[in-house]
């Protein structure tokens, strides 16, 4: 008998029936593209699917009552996207860059010897979040001392334990990212708001304010996302200690497992797009100004496209999961999130011989006729050495 998956598909039926899921958020519905072939052929046309309206309202839960800052380039289309991310795509390439992976090595080395040494350790609060936050200072070429502070805001920048859309902690953030601001004025030097601040888009330097706009979305975007790749990873070794044997006998398959780990996790289920005049999706009608939403957690489990799409097949060949987005707006962070993932895993694998979960809460979100496990809010475990 088969055991039921870590991480189940809650669009199964829905993706093969109707190709579309249907919710509501906050009175601002929202029509979910499932399959993998339309959520693509929807994300390649931003001229009827806009990024760049109200400021919150692609994201979802939409954020449009708790902040009016926009969030660069992810809520812009070209061409005002593509001035930004031809700009920022050379800063967010410096994990290939020569210092930086010795770096994110010793960070994950220390991490899991700590993890080993000191017995059972909290997952999710205690080893991913300040990974995420160390490796976080790499990117942004800051002093590690920052990480503390980050750290202290918790998993996610806007939601907090009792509140799933917390404006007070938006305003932590952006008090934070001003201050940086005026000190890379003041003091300029290598890290990425004096360097920003010194770019040119469009034949003119960037102002504070979208330097922030950038700031913002790298914080935001690329926390809890992290968070739950590097704890769903975890979880995911220790209930198939065959896995990790595997990647030791083949450690040349770790990029590919990378790819495949993210394609079975999604860490971000879905993102939403604005309908800029009336419009289909999968032969249903979208009136303008309505949102669709990009489905990838959905997408990546798609039979047409990948086979046992259900199972985690740590070698797969053909792998075109949309897990980092697709087309333009494509994850800007997935290099570095890339590389911290594949040194995880041949860490993992040198200092770890097995992990036992000794506790262990779902984080189930809820999507109104989907509900669909994204990651754990609790994940105590016990590494045991080589
Ligand atoms: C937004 C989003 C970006 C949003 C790629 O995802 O991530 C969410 O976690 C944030 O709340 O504001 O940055």
């Amino acid at each position: 008998m088969s055991t039921p998956p870590l991480f189940p598909d809650p669009f199964q039926q829905a993706r093969e029936q109707r190709g579309l899921g249907e919710m509501d958020d906050q009175g601002d519905p929202v029509l979910m593209v499932l399959r993998h072939r339309d959520l693509r052929r929807s994300a390649h046309k931003y001229q009827d699917f806009s990024s760049e309206v109200e400021p919150g309202r692609i994201v979802v839960p939409s954020e449009i009552n708790i902040r009016d800052m926009r969030q660069i380039p992810f809520e812009l289309d070209p061409p005002r996207h593509t001035a930004y991310r031809a700009v920022l795509e050379d800063w967010f390439r410096r994990p290939l860059g020569e210092n930086y992976q010795p770096s994110l090595r010793q960070m994950i080395r220390d991490l899991i010897e700590q993890t080993i040494s000191e017995g059972p350790r909290e997952i999710v609060h205690d080893f991913a979040l300040p990974l995420q936050s160390r490796a976080l200072t790499l990117l942004l070429n800051v002093p590690l001392a920052e990480a503390a502070t980050w750290i202290s805001w918790g998993t996610h920048v806007f939601r907090s334990e009792d509140n799933p859309l917390d404006g007070n902690k938006a305003t932590v953030l952006y008090d934070y990212i001003d201050a940086q601001i005026k000190q890379a004025m003041q003091q300029p030097g290598g890290d990425v708001y004096s360097v920003l601040l010194n770019t040119e888009v469009n034949g003119r330097r960037m102002t504070k304010e979208e330097v922030k706009g950038v700031l913002v979305l790298t914080f935001a975007g690329g926390r809890d996302t992290v968070i739950n790749a590097i704890t769903n990873s975890i979880a995911y070794f220790a209930h198939q200690p065959k896995a990790l044997e595997q990647l030791r006998q083949n450690p040349d398959i770790i990029p590919r497992a990378v790819e495949e780990l993210v394609r079975y996790f999604s860490p971000l289920t879905q993102m939403g797009r604005v309908a800029t005049k009336d419009t289909q999706v999968c032969e249903h009608t979208v009136n303008a100004n309505s949102r669709i939403s990009l489905c990838w957690a959905s997408a990546n489990r798609d039979a047409s496209v990948f086979e046992n799409p259900d199972e985690v097949v740590l070698d797969r060949a053909m792998n075109p999961h949309v897990a980092f987005g697709f087309s333009h707006h494509k994850c800007l962070g997935a290099t570095h999130t890339r590389t911290l993932m594949k040194i995880l895993l041949e860490q993992l694998i040198k200092q770890v011989q097995s992990i036992k979960v000794i506790e262990a809460n779902e984080k189930v979100e809820d999507w109104g006729e989907f509900q669909r496990k994204v990651g754990y809010d609790k994940l105590k475990v016990k590494m045991l050495p080589i």
